[in-house]
């Protein structure tokens, strides 16, 4: 059996660094500041407010309230904010240093203080001659040398010059990777189908759950499979032993020769060493670096899959579009500053309005899986209850992200969205202009996506249910209270440009956000104590007679499961 080091756990990682505290500037408590302490009182003060109200005595905030960049139309005029409300924001973004922490980012201080990393996902996308420098050393050279060596494997295996262990050509490749480093490639496969080759599909495994081994190669072809075992720390216990079935798979239809794996596997990994012990030629490893966080890393070479299914150019292109909104981000003033807008129109939901949660609802259906992406961005990043300094906060730090594209939600979960008990404040993502012209449909897709913002906002009294005839009974059934928020955001056009764009989008909205919070968006401690737990249960599960110490339940589990086992 495959047991994985505890390189990602506490102990293990702790062991390690340094047992010196990191130096770091104290933190000062959002709730001790000022303009939070506004915030709440304005809050307080306007909370019985309607939107039917706002937008009667501020008809212009549909003009207004709104940021534009990049192809991208922000309307944030349906939020529960006045003008003064978006002043008292702002001056809070300010207060907590938003810019001057965004400057230490791109300049690639170690902000991750815990994991004493610096975060530079921004350089992954830095145009050639850019310079970053990190411990004096400028890392933009080697992001596009890596590249580059994408590029060449990439044209290899999509012109079919890549033959496979039988001389012929690879029609599938399945990425093998779980978190950071699945759910942005599998998302932009999605997004991106358009723009891929007829010639090879992609499929992504992560789940350690054998069934999604099987579903996904059942139907293949060893001598046509690529597989990519995409894992910073190449020890992920997932994902390596859906690699060790994979390499047993590919061996056994391709009559056992060691030589295969060479030919049926690469690897995207930082750990030189590890995916030498695998087997997998270090010429077809592309590497990435402890500065990008796993779910900042699709534009990474953890991207490989998208490159061969899009090309080095369209690659480019959404690369070309992440650094797009960079530096839309790294320049524009706060108030029109699209992510920083949106964090703090989150924000205000979150922790003024008392709304646990974000639908994030693409009227896209190439944008399937852009919400469970965004659910690892958003929660995995600023689930945190600590501040930078190991201080407990003291307000409510990630929203919980959801959500499924439109007008199929509509049809599902949207009635709760609309006459429910809880408020749930929405981001709904449009594009102008669709992918395929077959008629009407575009305008259809617009008009509901629209119409729901509208619906959402302004309701439906129970005055305006009676004068359409409705019977008295029924009209409290029909009441759709509406001063439900939302954001709009109205692109031009689904592109690997526009991908590109509006993840970043996103992840500087998670920036923001933790800046004001004062935590550390990029480390994920809290997913680690179920892995160190699993490793001792691993093993209780098949031994002859397991010294069981868990609580009742758990104990009680194990034997369950043992006796259906016939163990
Ligand atoms: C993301 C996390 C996590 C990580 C996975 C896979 O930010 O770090 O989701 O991406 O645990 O890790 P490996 O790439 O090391 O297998």
């Amino acid at each position: 059996m495959l047991i994985a080091r505890h390189i990602d756990c506490p102990p293990c990682r702790l062991a390690a660094m340094t047992t010196a505290a990191p130096a770091m500037a104290a933190i000062t408590p959002v709730d001790t500041r000022p303009e939070w302490k506004a915030l709440v009182a304005h809050a307080d003060a306007t909370k019985q407010l309607h939107l039917r109200d706002i937008f009667r005595q501020d008809p212009t905030r549909g003009d207004e309230l709104v940021a534009n960049a990049l192809d991208i139309h922000l309307d944030f005029s349906k939020q529960r904010v006045t003008r003064q409300s978006l002043q008292l924001l702002l001056s809070l973004a300010k207060a907590c240093g938003v810019e001057a922490k965004r400057d230490a980012m791109f300049r690639g201080d170690r902000i991750n203080v815990a994991e004493n990393r610096a975060v530079l996902h921004v350089a992954l996308r830095a145009p050639k001659g850019t310079v970053i420098q990190l411990d004096g050393v400028d890392v933009v050279p080697e992001v596009h040398r890596v590249l580059e060596a994408m590029a060449v494997f990439a044209n290899r295996i999509r012109s079919g010059d890549w033959k496979g262990h039988t001389g012929r050509r690879i029609k599938t490749v399945v990425n093998i990777g779980i978190g950071g480093s699945d759910l942005g490639p599998a998302m932009a496969w999605d997004s991106l189908r358009v723009w891929s080759t007829p010639e090879i599909e992609c499929r992504y495994v992560s789940n350690v759950d054998e069934n999604d081994f099987h579903l996904k190669t059942h139907d293949l072809d060893p001598a046509e499979t690529m597989f990519i075992i995409s894992s910073k720390t190449f020890t992920t216990l997932e994902t390596m032993t859906n690699a060790q079935t994979a390499r047993a798979w590919s061996l056994k239809g391709l009559g056992g020769d060691e030589k295969a794996v060479a030919k049926h596997f690469a690897a995207v990994s930082t750990a030189l060493g590890e995916v030498k012990k695998f087997g997998i030629d270090p010429a077809n490893m592309f590497g990435f670096w402890d500065w990008v966080g796993g779910r900042y890393s699709m534009d990474s070479s953890i991207g490989l899959s998208n490159m061969i299914a899009v090309g080095p150019d369209a690659f480019g292109e959404m690369l070309a579009g992440f650094h797009d909104m960079d530096e839309h981000f790294r320049t524009a003033p706060l108030h029109q500053n699209m992510p920083a807008l949106m964090g703090l129109m989150n924000l205000w939901n979150n922790q003024f309005l008392g709304c646990d949660t974000l639908a994030v609802l693409p009227y896209c259906q190439y944008l399937d899986r852009f919400s469970a992406y965004l659910q690892q961005l958003e929660m995995e990043s600023n689930g945190k209850h600590v501040q930078l300094d190991g201080e407990r906060v003291r307000w409510e730090t990630s929203s919980i992200v959801w959500g499924q594209p439109g007008t199929n939600g509509q049809h599902a979960f949207y009635q709760m969205i609309h006459q429910g008990t809880k408020i749930v404040p929405c981001d709904f993502i449009a594009f102008a202009e669709s992918l395929h012209d077959l008629g009407v449909h575009q305008d259809l897709l617009t008009a509901n996506v629209l119409a729901q913002a509208e619906a959402l906002a302004f309701g439906k009294t129970k005055d305006e249910i009676i004068a359409d005839g409705v019977p008295a009974w029924l009209a409290p059934h029909k009441v759709m209270e509406g001063n439900r928020p939302s954001n709009l955001l109205l692109a031009r056009k689904l592109s690997p440009r526009m991908l590109g764009r509006l993840v970043a989008l996103y992840e500087h909205k998670v920036f923001t956000m933790g800046a004001i919070w004062g935590i550390n968006s990029f480390d994920q401690w809290g997913v680690e104590l179920g892995k160190v737990l699993a490793q001792r249960i691993i093993p209780e599960l098949s031994a002859a007679k397991p010294d069981l110490k868990h609580d009742g339940s758990t104990n009680a589990l194990i034997r369950k499961y043992r006796s259906w086992r016939g163990r």
